[in-house]
Formats: structure tokens, C-alpha cells, sequence
């Protein structure tokens, strides 16, 4: 009897002890690994749990409720501004360019939150570090999170980051889920690792190939041309040799970024390209209105073609914003800000208006626009820049006529072969003889509207003239779109090597003219 009595005794200081550590809630348990973090956030009142003594770890949290615990750590109480009790909340975290408007509506406030809406919120509101820019670590996350082709292009990066910091962690098959929702126990966790006090669970190192830290050398590529300049008409390596360059443009980066990854670049590395442009869409969900997001997109974008030894063009891409005076400021700020962060990088090649089109003419707009933008690229670079003209890039000729007074400065030609003949030929032969480089930045095998054809037959006159002048060029598109200018089938993996079955009718006839 003694002997039980004494046993219940200890057995009841044991209790008594372990319970000064023992979580809040009833449902937490004391070695589950979101305990730590469950309580600190919820002993600083920044999260509650429910009036059972509960916590509910599992359930899922809303896009309110995960965006208004963030704002009270960084912001404190927000009163309601509207009539959703987060509506005070929510309107910050607007305001402050935490989430832009076409990603949460007034109507998904009580929705679960996304995984990658939860990345950008916190990398938002707690500005993480930016490091991976860094080729090796972007390679690595891109590699070694299974789902990365999954991850819209505006998130990919965010998401680099969130794990590069140590915020986040796949699932147990190394899947991020873009789109699923996240629980009560991981938005703590997120939440406070952001907050840099947030206990981070022992993670394995990826065990994947880094990026070469040296580009595998390509052939045409820039550890054999070095850097580039305008000698006459033609673009010429380091050594004043003349030079062609040929490769692929991206589609808008902001609906087809997953286009622009490493592997997707490489992939027309392998096929001999050696070059890439990378199309900035100004307008249409572009730089504009989601200025940070698609600007990072395009840095990581040519950051990728950099370590594919590629000459890349980082394309202002009016295109419904036909004047490029209407974002003079903004093409300012950008240009220098880019050129300043790639100056000493010779891949890179800047074109400064896509295709200025509507009421502009080359001396009342695009030239006025050229003469302020060039003066700031030089600041930094003298790197190649390249010049639109009215007419969707066709009144190449009236640049001829009236030619900016700058060195290194190419005028760019767009055709689409199921659109534009001869005719336009003719007109770059009349550029060439008064003196303009030209470089076809962008081309397609359809007709100008991205589809119909393709247009085999002229693509081919085109492509031969365009050798026997020794121009440049660029073709629209590498994407999976389902439209005829698109280079890959619908469906095509940006990651995988793709083999000719994934190419597109257009895709074939433009891999075998790179080289
Ligand atoms: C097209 C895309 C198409 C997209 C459209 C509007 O192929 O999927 O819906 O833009 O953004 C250009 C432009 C280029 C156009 C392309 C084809 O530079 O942005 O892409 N084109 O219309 N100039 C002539 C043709």
C-alpha cells in the first residue's frame, strides 16, 4: 500500500512539473514541432486560440485571418475600415503592396489562404532578403522543389526566397503546393520564422546539381564573343569580328515566366541558340502594375540566360501602351536601376521600346524618348541598345532617315510571316544602305496576331534574307500557348529536354535555323 501511495505521489510531481511546460491548448502537443511557435505567437495575442482550450493546429486559416495576424506583428491593431472585421487589415496590406488586386477579392477574404499568397504576404510585410539571385541558389530551389513548374511565374522567386530563409519547407514528397491551403500550425510557424524568431525544423540540404558557377561555354555564346558593339551596320564581337545572334524571346514573363527558368533556356542553348529576350510587358498586368514581382522576374530571367553563356535583351514591351512617352518616368527609373546592376555583365543587350504603335511618329515620340533613356543607360553601360520605331517596329526607314545620334544603337525590325514581304525587306535593305543597323528582335512564323499559318514558305525567305545580311534575330515565342507563334505544344514541361515531338510546328522550323 505504502509502495502505491508513493508511486501515485511522484507520478503527480511528474505531472505537476511537466505541465509548467505543456502547451496552452489542449490539442498542442508539447513536442508536436509547431508547438514552439504556436506558443509564443499565441502568448503575444498576435493569434487566439479557441474558448474550448483548443488550438485547432489543422484547421485551415483564411487569406483575414493568416493577412491580419501578419499586419499586427508588423503594424499593431488596425481598426476596420469597411464592413469585414479585417477589412481595416486587408486595406493595408493593399495599400502596402502586400497583395495586388487581382490576387485576392473582397469576396475570397474568408477563403482559405494559398501557400504562395502566404509566401508573398510575409516576404512583403517582413522584406525578406533578397539572395536568390544568386544563379546557384535559384538552380537549386529550382531543382530540388519537385512542384517548381507548377509555381506561377510571379510566386517562383518569392518562393526561392521563402525557402532560401529558411520560412518554409516542402512536403514530405518536396512539393511546395502552390495552390493548397495551409493550416493554422504552419501560418504560426511561417509566420514567426519570418519574424526571424521562429523555430526552424532540422532540414536536409538538397541534394542536387548546383549551377555550374562557371556557364558552360556555348558556342556563339559570351565567353567566346565577349562584349558586344556596333562597328557600321553590323554588331561585332570584342575582337571587331562581325557577329550573328539568334535565339528565342520569351513570352510575356508575366504569363509565362516558368518559360524563362534555367533548364527552359538551356534547352535552346542545346539546340544553338545563343541568345534570349526576355519580354517586360509594360502594360497588361506587366511591369506597371506589378512593378517589384516583374521586375525580379525579369532580373532572375536574364540572370538564367547569363549562366547559359547567352546574350540576353531585357525588352520594354509596349505594346497596348503604344506611346513610350506615356511611361517615360518609369522606363527611366528601370533603366537605371538595370543598367547600373549589369553593367559589368556583357551578355546583356537593352531594347527600350518594343513596338510603339498608334497616333506616335518616330520624331515626336520615339526618337524624343530615345534621346532621354539612352543618356541613362550610358550613365553606366555602353552595352548594345536597341531602338523600336513606329508602326509596330516597321518605320525602320524613318529612323534611317533621322538616326539617333548615339553609338552602339541598333533599330529593331518586327515582322511576322504570314503579315509582312517584301516589302519590308526592301524597306531594311533601304535602312542598311542609309547607314541604320538593324536587328530583328522579334519575328514570327503566323500572321501579326500570333496566329494562323504558320506561314512556312515566307518564314523561310525571311530567314534566308536575314542571314545574307548577317541580322539578328529573335523569334516569338518560347511558350506552351496554344496559338501558332508559340514554339512549343501545349502541355510542354519548361523543365524537362524537350525532344521534337514537344516542339510546335513553329518550334521545328525555328530550332533548326538557330545555327
Ligand atoms: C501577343 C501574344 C498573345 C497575347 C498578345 C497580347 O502572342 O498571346 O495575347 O500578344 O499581349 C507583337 C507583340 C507581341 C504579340 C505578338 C503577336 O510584340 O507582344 O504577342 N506581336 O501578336 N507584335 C507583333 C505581333
Amino acid at each position: 500500500m505504502n509502495k502505491l501511495l508513493k508511486s501515485i505521489a511522484v507520478f503527480t510531481v511528474i505531472c505537476v512539473l511537466l505541465s509548467c511546460t505543456v502547451s496552452a491548448f489542449t490539442d498542442v502537443g508539447n513536442d508536436a514541432w509547431y508547438a514552439e511557435n504556436v506558443n509564443s505567437m499565441t502568448s503575444s495575442g498576435l493569434l487566439n486560440g479557441y474558448e474550448d482550450g483548443s488550438f485547432r493546429p489543422e484547421s485551415t486559416i483564411t487569406y483575414a485571418e493568416f493577412i491580419s495576424v501578419t499586419a499586427r506583428c508588423v503594424q499593431g491593431t488596425i481598426q476596420p475600415s469597411g464592413t469585414h472585421w479585417a477589412s481595416g487589415y486587408m486595406k493595408h496590406a493593399y495599400e502596402n503592396g502586400w497583395y495586388d488586386y487581382d490576387e485576392i477579392y473582397e469576396a475570397d477574404f474568408d477563403k482559405p489562404i494559398t501557400r504562395q499568397m502566404a509566401v508573398k504576404i510575409v516576404d512583403m510585410a517582413f522584406k525578406i532578403p533578397e539572395n536568390e539571385h544568386d544563379n546557384n541558389v535559384y538552380y537549386q530551389y529550382m531543382q530540388s522543389i519537385k512542384d517548381f513548374d507548377k509555381i506561377p511565374g510571379r510566386y517562383g522567386y518569392l518562393v526561392v526566397r521563402a525557402y532560401n530563409n529558411g520560412i518554409l519547407t516542402g512536403d514530405e514528397n518536396g512539393n511546395f503546393n502552390p495552390f493548397s491551403s495551409l493550416t493554422r500550425a504552419e501560418a504560426c510557424a511561417i509566420i514567426m520564422r519570418a519574424k526571424g524568431e521562429g523555430s526552424v525544423p532540422a532540414q536536409t540540404a538538397p541534394t542536387v546539381t548546383a549551377a555550374p558557377t562557371q556557364p558552360a561555354a556555348i558556342s556563339g555564346g559570351v565567353s567566346q564573343n565577349g562584349k558586344l558593339s556596333v562597328s557600321g551596320t553590323r554588331l561585332v564581337n570584342q575582337n571587331g569580328e562581325p557577329i550573328i545572334l539568334r535565339g528565342m524571346s520569351s513570352h510575356g514573363i508575366q504569363w509565362y515566366g516558368n518559360f524563362t527558368s534555367y533548364n527552359a533556356i538551356k534547352n535552346t542553348a542545346d539546340r544553338g541558340a545563343n541568345l534570349f529576350r526576355v519580354a517586360m510587358y509594360t502594360a497588361e498586368n506587366g511591369y506597371i502594375s506589378g512593378k517589384e514581382t516583374v521586375k525580379q522576374q525579369a532580373y532572375a530571367a536574364v540572370d538564367n540566360a547569363v549562366a547559359n553563356d547567352m546574350y540576353v535583351i531585357l525588352d520594354w514591351h509596349i505594346l497596348s501602351d503604344g506611346d513610350p512617352l506615356q511611361y517615360l518616368n518609369e522606363a527611366v527609373e528601370f533603366f537605371a536601376e538595370a543598367s547600373a546592376k549589369y553593367a559589368n555583365t556583357p551578355n546583356v543587350i537593352f531594347e527600350i521600346c518594343n513596338e510603339p504603335n498608334g497616333n506616335v511618329t518616330w520624331s515626336g515620340n520615339v526618337k524624343p524618348y530615345a534621346e532621354v533613356v539612352i543618356p541613362i543607360i550610358r550613365q553606366n553601360s555602353d552595352a548594345v541598345v536597341l531602338v523600336g520605331s513606329p508602326t509596330w517596329s516597321q518605320d525602320i526607314d524613318k529612323a534611317a532617315d533621322d538616326p539617333l545620334g548615339f553609338s552602339n544603337v541598333m533599330y529593331t525590325c518586327h515582322f511576322y510571316a504570314g503579315t509582312h514581304g517584301s516589302w519590308l525587306r526592301d524597306r531594311i535593305d533601304y535602312a542598311l544602305s542609309k547607314g541604320a543597323p538593324i536587328f530583328v528582335s522579334e519575328w514570327g512564323t503566323s500572321a501579326a496576331d500570333g496566329n494562323g499559318g504558320v506561314f512556312a514558305d515566307e518564314t523561310s525567305k525571311w530567314l534566308d534574307f536575314l542571314s545574307s545580311r548577317g541580322i539578328s534575330w529573335a523569334n516569338w515565342s518560347l511558350c506552351d500557348k496554344n496559338e501558332s507563334s508559340a514554339a512549343l505544344s501545349p502541355g510542354t514541361s519548361p523543365d524537362a529536354v524537350w525532344n521534337d515531338g514537344d516542339l510546335s510546328e513553329s518550334g521545328k522550323i525555328v530550332f533548326s535555323r538557330f545555327d
